[in-house]
C-alpha cells in the first residue's frame, strides 16, 4: 500500500519531469503544490481515494484525484509512466543537485553522460562541466557544494520529521503500565533544527517489558539492536530511534546527561569538580564521601550545583552556565506568548486555503489576528496579487472580520526585493496595507555587495516593516545567498526594520545564533510560519524553538503583543 509520502513523491517527480520536457510552469507548480498538499494531509490518501474525497484535498483537482486513485488501487500511473519514457529517472536525480536546474541537468546528461551523483562529483572536481555552454568554474563551485548540502542533510532529518514521531511513541511508552516515567532527549529535547538520531529515556523497573513494548510498536521496520535496558529501531519512515530504560531513582540524572549537549555536559562536569561534586548519568554525588546527593529529577542536579533550573534549549555551551549561576538566565518566550502570525498566503497567491479557513485555524490556535502576507505582483510564479486582486480580496478580508468574532485578519503583503532594491507598487498601494514584509526571491546568486546594496535599500524603504526570511536558505537543499549577516542585523537596528525568524521546518531563517546577535542590538523579530495552507500554521511551534533557542524574551518578538501594540511597533 502506497502511504501519503510516496504519492507526494511521484507528485513531485512528475512536476520535475514536467519541467524537463519544458511544459508551462503553472503546471510544474500545480503538481508540486499537489505533492505538499497530499503530505501533509492529516487524511491516509488510500482512504480519500476509496471515498472519493481526494478533491477534498487543496491543489487537487479532478483530473490528478483520477490519476492518484489509478496509483493507490493499481500501483501504476500511466500520465507518470508516459513521462518516465521521456526523462531519464538518472536526470531527474540530478536534478536534486541544489542550483541544478533541468536545462543543466539534461546537458550534463547529454553531453557528458554523467548518470549519478558521484560521477557529477568527478565531473565538477575533473573541471570538465565549465567547458559546456552556459556553465563556468562557479558553476563547478555550486555543484559541489551542492552535493555536500544534500549529502549533509540525508545524515540529518529536519526536527519536523522528528518531533511529531518521537511524541508518539514517548506517549505510546507512558501509556504502558510498567513505565514511570519518559521523555524524549539528545538534540530533539534541545530543539535543534535538525536532528542526528532520537533519543528516548524511560524510567522503569522491569526494562524488558518496555524495550519489548518499544520494539513492537506498529512503526517499527526493523529492530537494530536489543539489549537488557536499551533498544534501537529503524522506523517505517527511515528514522533511527534509541531507547534507554534507567530506574526512577536515576532518571534526572540520565535525562540530564543524555539530554546533553555533549559541551554542556563537560561544563557542568567541570564546575562540579570545582565545587567538590560529580556528576553522572546515575546521580550528583559529594566526592569526599561518596554521598549521592541526588538524581531523581533534573532540578535536583542543578539546584545542587546552586543553579537555575536551564530550558532544554538553552543547553549549548553559549554561556548559560554562567547566566544560571548569576541568575540572570532570560524568560524565553513561549508558544503561549504568540497572538498571532505574521506570514501566511492564501488563494488570494498560491496558497491553497481561503482567507475564511486561514482566519478559522487561525482562531482554533488561540490567536487575536492572522496576517494574510500574499505575494506581490513581480513574484508572477506564485500568483503575485494585481491591484484589482488586492482591492477585491481587501473586500473578502473585511467580509471575513466584519462576521468571524474573537479574530483579526490584517491586510498583508509579501513584498519582492528586486535586483535593484525596489519593490512592487505605488505609494497608494503601499499604504492601503497593515503589514508589509519584503523578501528576496530573485538573484540568490548575486555577489555580496549586490545582495548588501539590495537588502539595505529594502531596509530604508519606509513601507518595509519586516525583512522575510533574511538570509534565503532552505535546509539541506539551498545556501543562504552572500549575506553579511553583521550589516544586517546593524542595518536593521538603524532603521527599525523588524526581521522575521520564519517557522516554516526547511527554513527556520533568521537561524539561532543570528537571532541572539539581532537580540543583542535591539532588533525587533517576528515570528511567521510561512503558511500556504492552514495544516502549516502549527509549524509556528519550530520557530518558537529557534526564539528559545536564541534566549529571546517576549518583548523581542513583535507578535507577542497585543493587536494595537503590534501596530504601532511596525516601523
Ligand atoms: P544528534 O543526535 O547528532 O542530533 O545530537 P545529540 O545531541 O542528540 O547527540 P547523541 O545522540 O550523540 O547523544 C545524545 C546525548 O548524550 C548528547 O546530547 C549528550 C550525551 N552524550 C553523548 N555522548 C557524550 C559524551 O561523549 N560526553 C558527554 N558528556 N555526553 C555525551
Ligand atoms: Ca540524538
Ligand atoms: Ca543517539
Ligand atoms: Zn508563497
Amino acid at each position: 500500500m502506497l502511504s501519503n509520502r510516496d504519492v507526494a513523491q511521484v507528485l513531485d517527480d512528475i512536476g520535475d519531469m514536467l519541467e524537463i520536457v519544458g511544459e508551462n510552469l503553472f503546471r510544474v507548480r500545480a503538481h508540486h503544490r499537489a505533492a505538499e498538499s497530499v503530505r501533509s494531509a492529516t487524511e491516509d490518501v488510500n482512504v480519500l481515494a476509496r471515498e472519493a474525497r481526494l478533491t477534498d484535498l487543496p491543489a487537487v483537482g479532478a483530473s490528478l484525484a483520477e490519476r492518484i486513485t489509478e496509483l493507490v488501487d493499481t500501483g501504476q500511473m500511466a500520465y507518470y509512466n508516459d513521462l518516465k519514457e521521456q526523462v531519464s529517472p538518472r536526470v531527474l536525480e540530478l536534478m536534486r543537485v541544489p542550483g541544478l536546474g533541468p536545462k543543466k541537468a539534461k546537458l550534463l546528461y547529454d553531453e557528458l553522460g554523467v548518470t549519478t551523483i558521484d560521477e557529477l562529483l568527478d565531473a565538477a572536481r575533473g573541471q570538465r562541466i565549465r567547458v559546456l555552454p552556459g556553465m563556468s568554474a562557479k558553476t563547478e563551485e555550486n555543484i559541489i557544494s551542492g552535493i555536500e548540502l544534500v549529502r549533509t542533510g540525508q545524515e540529518r532529518m529536519l526536527l519536523s520529521e522528528a518531533y511529531p514521531l518521537a511524541t508518539r511513541l514517548v506517549e505510546a511508552l507512558r501509556a504502558t503500565a510498567s513505565v514511570e516515567r519518559a521523555d524524549f532527549a539528545g538534540s530533539l529535547r534541545r530543539m535543534k533544527e535538525t536532528i542526528g538520531d532520537i533519543d528516548i529515556l524511560a524510567a522503569s523497573v522491569n526494562p524488558a517489558a518496555v524495550t519489548s513494548k518499544f520494539t513492537t510498536d506498529p512503526s517499527v521496520a526493523r529492530v537494530l539492536a536489543l539489549g537488557d535496558t536499551k533498544a534501537s529501531i529503524l522506523t517505517t519512515t527511515g528514522l533511527q530511534v534509541d531507547l534507554r530504560v534507567v530506574a526512577p531513582a536515576e532518571y534526572g540524572s540520565a535525562l540530564q546527561y543524555f539530554t546533553g549537549s555533549k559541551e554542556h555536559n563537560i561544563r557542568l562536569r567541570d564546575l562540579a569538580k570545582r565545587r567538590g561534586l560529580k556528576i553522572n548519568e546515575y546521580g550528583i554525588f559529594d566526592v569526599e564521601t561518596g554521598r549521592r546527593i541526588g538524581g531523581e529529577t533534573e532540578a535536583e542536579i542543578y539546584a545542587a550545583m546552586d543553579l537555575e533550573y536551564m530550558a532544554p534549549e538553552l543547553r549549548e555551551d553559549h554561556g548559560e552556565i554562567d547566566a544560571a549561576a548569576a541568575r540572570t538566565l532570560p524568560a524565553v518566550v513561549t508558544l503561549a506568548d504568540v497572538r498571532g502570525d505574521l506570514q501566511t498566503h492564501s488563494t488570494w497567491s498560491d496558497g491553497l486555503n481561503s482567507v475564511q479557513e486561514m482566519a478559522e485555524t487561525a482562531r482554533e490556535l488561540g490567536y487575536e489576528y492572522l496576517a494574510l502576507t500574499d505575494h506581490a505582483e513581480k513574484l508572477k510564479i506564485a500568483g503575485g496579487m494585481t491591484s484589482a486582486d488586492i482591492t477585491a480580496r481587501r473586500r473578502v478580508i473585511d467580509e471575513v472580520n466584519s462576521k468571524m468574532s474573537g479574530i483579526t485578519v490584517l491586510n498583508g503583503v509579501e513584498l519582492n526585493i528586486d535586483g535593484e532594491g525596489d519593490i512592487d507598487y505605488s505609494p497608494a498601494i503601499l499604504r492601503e496595507f497593515d503589514v508589509r514584509l519584503g523578501a528576496i526571491h530573485s538573484g540568490f546568486g548575486q555577489p555580496r555587495e549586490q545582495i548588501m546594496r539590495r537588502l539595505r535599500r529594502a531596509m530604508e524603504n519606509k513601507y518595509i516593516q519586516i525583512i522575510a526570511h533574511p538570509t534565503g536558505r532552505i535546509i539541506g537543499k539551498r545556501n543562504p545567498y552572500d549575506v553579511d549577516i553583521e550589516a544586517l542585523l546593524d542595518g536593521a537596528a538603524a532603521t527599525g526594520t523588524a526581521l522575521e525568524l520564519n517557522a516554516f521546518p526547511n527554513r527556520l531563517d533568521l537561524k539561532d545564533d543570528n537571532a541572539r546577535e539581532a537580540k543583542k542590538r535591539g532588533v525587533k523579530m517576528s515570528l511567521g510560519t510561512d503558511a500556504h495552507m492552514t495544516t502549516h500554521l502549527s509549524y509556528m511551534m519550530y520557530g518558537v524553538a529557534v526564539a528559545r533557542r536564541a534566549w529571546l524574551e517576549p518583548q523581542d518578538i513583535v507578535n507577542t503583543y497585543p493587536l494595537k501594540k503590534l501596530l504601532a511597533a511596525l516601523k
